[in-house]
């Protein structure tokens, strides 16, 4: 660091790095950095357009039926004639569409791709009634959509009743794309060239309404073709006649500058040092939608916010701009490092979803205040009370068309299921990824590798994968090696995986301008780079200093950048090592706010403003793929990615970056992690202790207590802070190796999850709520969680504290995991928490299957047997589900090389059947059964290819606790424990 003052007057932006490394004081964000909403001309003119009433109105004898599968009806707006065209489908699972774009624009208006994986079924709809020609009715099968005609307005309803009401608060507003006004040229040469006729005689003129210039004369009557016969007539001094020129160039140019089409913010914008040169001028678009009868949404992330969306009015609303945000704040709605426009409401009897489908920046206002009820209630006469709640959302994006999803559920599982075959099912993780992960930034060389690699061993703590960040590059090219720290890559990645271990290498997408880099003069060579607005090669400022960007929204550049992970392309790398997308928001250093300029330009001349939020989804997305290709499709991918977008869930998992090792990031991972569950991507966690700054002890031990029930576990650090791993720390280094191997221990139960998250798009990590929909106490609740449908989570996330409030739901009552005590439910009790506790339940009528014999990492545990905790419910019944494969081959896709069973207790028997058929043979058999609120037996036996034999058993009469011991059965088959 000492060499920073001389080096910093040679590279402009060190102080800048220098900053981001040395960032263990306590500073906040920078605000000043972002933009709020007055900052971004487009927010401002959508946030104010409030008219009394729409001027949108829908002219309902333009109403056509296509096969009896999709509506298309014509729209326009009165205050300025603009035509537009609104489409809507039914789709299948109860999933409704509507998209308007303008009828004949100017140019085409950007329309998202690549984020919906397959066009869905339509259902057969019919058009019921047009009373009076001012509403139609659209029906299928329990989804009805009313249309207002005037002002236009769309409600749909689910099951006869509305959940959606679109416009109806008259914030629906699409500006049209429209030539720039140009400046009028200086009177004296217009003169000269007019000849001195029409409006440059008078120098009056007046803008329509649809963009055009009307000469007018000066009591404002509109000059017919433009010409005054006598103007020129008049005599006039030299004196009056610079007068008069004069004001006339005054007037025009206030005109121009008055006129609708050129207020500021419109055709240029600038925001700190940079200008946004916005050639397409003003494209935005709006839409208010409201949730009826919802009082709770949840969703679009990524935010550090609360869970259950708060009132944006008198603040800033929520923005989803992908963004690198330093030392990010909690209780925020900035933007952070990825975008889910998807929205969820959910009461006591249905969940709802809605997806604003728009890569461009947005911004939402959340008014959810009892000051907005009641307008929907009345306006549809459903309820008799007016106090029924509603969300009023309003969504403002930069450009692109209105394209709008609505989910009807009536489940949260429902929904999720209908967002994510929209938008893709999660990806199957390799079975490693889901187990404990060490990374820092960085370690140093192959010698450090080994020694923390062994220190797991000598420490008797599991871990799966050690991570290497920029530090292990030569300068920051990707895809290479440092060579003195690193000079033999494979012998090392082969070491660590002979324990059945993996490396990850980190790679960013900005690229190091050098001609002698391999990656850079190639995709020159090809003309792969994004281009800056005049059209040359795109440069920026990051990590390895001057750096291009790849477009990765070209299918071959995507290509180009999968071949690169072939063993043969990526010089020292192994089948052993996978990838970490860092940095793809993008982010750029010298760039407004630290990212990319809006006005550059990608493939099918789109600028960067139309897909900007999908930048890290399209290179995590090319990474992914170059995984795969480089086993021929043999090997499942693992790639982490800050950035993402909707749909992101099918190319691997996602972190919350830069958190900060404080307690309040430590209890807003809760909140976090939740939303990003609720965005479809299941395999989520946040850095372990806290990336920047160090964390103390407490606070690192509560983090591994938390994060060993978050989908994704590893821990991270920031280069400048102190070392970290486990074994440094030695009061906690016990609690946290039993935290690391609770974890390890529940390995079957997160695989079997994760395979439902890949098949039924539900999120590992959910809210309470998604488990018990009608428990109200729950809607708000951000403090616990549960893993899948059987284990509710109250982390400690409090410094200090003795004793936590766990709110239990439901009314067959919970199991402490530590103690197999059975408390009843629903109540709120209060639990000791000494730092060796976190409450943890298991929801009696549930059964979870564990691996008990926990080994240095999970690929040791194959093959290792199970044992089931059975938690039986009022009924004496339990259910529950196994899944497993090899952990690792894409087999169990293309060749049904899976075994996925249902695990049942009823009546006095435990069994074991077959859900899906599959082919893959385990040797994990069952060497031990634990039934929570059993009986006492007088004997147990078991049954399987047709042969029964009794077993050994206990029984604690104090606990209901009955444990069978070794079945000895084979996970794969059929069979069943009776107790009698
Ligand atoms: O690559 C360095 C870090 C990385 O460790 C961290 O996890 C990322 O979120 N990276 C950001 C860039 C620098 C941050 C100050």
């Amino acid at each position: 660091m000492k060499a920073a003052p001389v080096l910093s007057r040679y590279f402009p932006l060190l102080n800048f790095i220098i900053l981001m490394i040395s960032s263990h004081q306590a500073v906040a964000v920078d605000q000043s950095n972002f933009k709020k909403c007055h900052q971004s001309a487009f927010c401002e003119r959508q946030r104010n357009y409030k008219p009394e009433r729409s001027p949108y109105v829908a002219d309902l004898s333009t109403l056509s039926v296509t096969d009896d599968k999709e509506i298309s009806l014509g729209i326009t707006n009165k205050d300025n004639s603009k035509n537009f065209v609104m489409q809507l489908f039914f789709l299948q699972d109860n999933t409704i569409r509507l998209k308007v774009n303008e009828a004949n624009p100017l140019k085409p208006r950007f329309e998202v791709p690549d984020t919906i994986v397959k066009e869905l079924h339509s259902a057969r709809l019919s058009v019921q009634d047009q009373k009076e020609n001012n509403t139609a009715t659209v029906v299928a099968d329990s989804r009805k959509v009313l249309i207002n005609a005037d002002p236009f307005r769309v409600d749909i309803f689910s099951e006869d009743e509305p959940v959606f009401s679109i416009n109806s608060r008259h914030m629906f507003h699409i500006e049209h794309l429209r030539e720039r006004p140009t400046k009028p040229e200086a009177k004296t040469e217009e003169k000269k060239e007019s000849g001195g006729i029409g409006a440059a005689i008078t120098g009056l003129f007046r803008w329509t309404e649809d963009g055009k210039k009307e000469a007018i004369d000066e009591e404002g009557n509109v000059i017919e073709g433009g010409v005054v016969e006598d103007a020129e007539e008049k005599e006039e001094s030299d004196e009056e006649r610079e007068k008069r020129e004069a004001e006339e160039e005054n007037e025009d140019d206030n005109a121009h500058e008055n006129h609708p089409d050129n207020q500021e913010g419109m055709w240029e914008e600038s925001f700190k040092s940079h200008r946004d040169s916005k050639p397409r001028g003003p494209e935005s678009i709006g839409a208010d939608v409201s949730f009826v009868n919802f009082a709770n949404v949840y969703g679009i992330p990524q935010h550090a916010d609360h869970f259950s969306l708060g009132s944006t009015i008198g603040t800033e609303p929520y923005r989803l701009y992908n963004l690198d945000v330093f030392e990010y704040e909690l209780d925020s709605k900035m933007s952070l490092y990825g975008s889910i426009p998807f929205m969820i409401g959910h009461n006591a009897k249905k969940t709802v979803g809605m997806l604003w489908l728009n890569a461009a920046e947005t911004w939402i206002d959340v008014d959810s205040s009892k000051d907005s009820r009641g307008v929907l209630g009345t306006m549809f006469g459903y309820f008799a009370s007016q106090d029924v709640p509603e969300v009023n959302v309003h969504w403002m994006s930069e450009s692109g068309v209105i394209d709008m999803f609505f989910f009807l559920g009536p489940t949260p599982q429902d929904v999720m299921y209908q967002y994510t075959t929209l938008t893709g099912m999660p990806y199957m993780p390799p079975h490693w990824s889901i187990a404990y992960h060490q990374s820092r930034w960085n370690y140093n060389d192959e010698e450090d590798v080994k020694t923390v690699d062994s220190g797991f061993d000598q420490h008797d703590i599991p871990y799966d994968c050690l991570w290497l960040d920029i530090e292990h590059t030569d300068g920051k090219r990707y895809f290479t090696w440092d060579r003195k720290k690193f000079p033999n890559p494979e012998e090392m990645q082969k070491n660590v995986a002979s324990k059945g271990r993996k490396m990850v290498t980190i790679i960013d997408p900005h690229i190091k301008v050098d001609n002698g880099y391999h990656i850079y003069s190639q995709a020159k060579e090809k003309d792969f780079f994004v281009k800056n607005s005049g059209r040359s090669e795109f440069q920026g400022w990051c990590w390895p200093g001057n750096s291009a960007y790849l477009d990765f929204t070209r299918a071959d550049v995507r290509e180009w950048w999968a071949t690169q992970f072939k063993p043969e392309a990526y010089g020292g790398s192994t089948e052993h090592l996978f990838t970490w997308n860092d940095m793809n928001e993008p982010s750029v250093f010298n760039g407004p706010e630290i990212s990319m300029h809006k006005d550059n330009i990608h493939a099918g001349d789109w600028e960067h403003r139309h897909l900007h939020n999908m930048y890290g989804f399209y290179f995590q997305r090319a990474t992914a793929e170059g995984l795969l290709a480089r086993s021929e499709g043999k090997e499942r991918p693992f790639v982490l990615t800050r950035s993402f977008f909707a749909g992101s869930q099918k190319y691997g998992a996602m972190w919350t970056g830069d958190n900060i090792a404080e307690w309040g990031h430590l209890r807003y991972s809760i909140p976090m992690l939740l939303s990003i569950g609720l965005g479809g991507i299941s395999h989520c966690g946040a850095d372990i202790g806290g990336f920047l700054r160090n964390p103390d002890e407490e606070l690192l031990t509560r983090w591994y207590q938390a994060a060993a029930y978050q989908p994704f576990m590893r821990a991270h650090a920031h280069i400048d802070t102190a070392r970290r791993e486990p074994w440094l720390f030695e009061d906690s280094m016990p609690n946290i190796r039993n935290s690391v191997r609770r974890r390890y221990e529940l390995l079957p139960y997160w695989y079997t999850l994760f395979y439902q998250s890949h098949h039924e798009g539900l999120p590992a990590m959910r809210p309470l709520w998604f488990e018990f929909p009608g428990a109200t106490e729950t809607f708000g609740a951000e403090d616990s969680f549960m893993v899948g449908n059987a284990l509710l989570v109250r982390p400690v996330v409090n410094a200090g504290v003795n004793s936590v409030s766990v709110y239990l739901p439901g009314d067959q009552g919970w199991y402490d995991v530590d103690t197999s005590v059975k408390l009843p439910s629903p109540q709120t009790i209060s639990v000791s928490t000494p730092i060796t506790k976190i409450p943890v339940y298991q929801r009696a009528g549930t059964i979870i299957p564990r691996k008990m014999r926990v080994r240095r990492s999970s690929t040791l545990m194959l093959n290792d047997p199970m044992t089931l905790f059975v938690a039986l419910d009022d009924k004496g019944t339990a259910e529950g589900e196994v899944y497993i494969d090899d952990g690792h081959s894409t087999d169990f896709e293309t060749d049904q090389q899976f075994i996925y069973r249902k695990l049942k207790f009823e009546k006095n028997t435990l069994s074991s059947s077959v859900i899906t058929p599959g082919k893959y043979d385990t040797e994990s058999w069952l060497e031990r059964v634990v039934v929570m609120g059993a009986r006492k037996p007088s004997k147990v036996e078991i049954e399987t290819a047709g042969q029964t034999s009794q077993i050994g058993f206990k029984y604690d009469p104090n606990k209901q606790l009955l444990t069978i011991r070794k079945p000895g059965v084979n996970m794969g088959k059929d069979w069943r424990i009776v107790i009698s």
